[in-house]
């Protein structure tokens, strides 16, 4: 029998904003690992179960889109083949450096996209 899942939480944005210490934070586990290494700590998007109060909820994390190493394109077609393979999102996460007062570009672009795919994000993508 497949799991029932509460909310499954989609966690994104650059790399070292904190988005594998989110992850952990809500899920009350260190499943993520992390790092305030300057390199981008977590290389594939992958997701994970809480246990116990938060047994019911998955939280995706994902890479920094914007690293030092220039694999961004191979990050990212992962993480489209990670989101397409697990629809039903309920929220998606947009991690920001508190100390940087200006909306990136690639994020304006990223919501962008999330608005034109939301339908799709959240029933499966086509
Ligand atoms: N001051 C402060 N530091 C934080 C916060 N969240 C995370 N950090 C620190 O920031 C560093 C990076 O955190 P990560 O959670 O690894 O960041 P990430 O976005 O997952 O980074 P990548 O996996 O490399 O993309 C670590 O040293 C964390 O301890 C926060 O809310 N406040
Ligand atoms: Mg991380």
């Amino acid at each position: 029998m497949s799991k029932s899942i509460d909310a499954k939480l989609l966690l994104v944005g650059e790399t070292g904003n904190g988005k594998s210490s989110l992850g952990n934070f809500i899920l009350n586990r260190k499943v993520f690992s992390v790092s305030d290494n300057p390199q981008s700590e977590t290389k594939i998007t992958r997701g994970e179960y809480g246990i116990d109060d938060t047994k019911d909820i998955f939280v995706i994390d994902t890479p920094g889109l914007q690293d030092a190493e220039g694999t961004d394109k191979e990050h990212l077609v992962q993480m489209v083949d990670f989101i397409k393979n697990n629809p039903g999102l309920q929220a998606i996460f947009i991690i920001f450096n508190f100390h940087q007062p200006r909306l990136p570009l690639y994020i304006q672009t990223l919501i962008n996209y999330y608005v034109m795919y939301s339908q799709e994000l959240i029933f499966g993508l086509m």
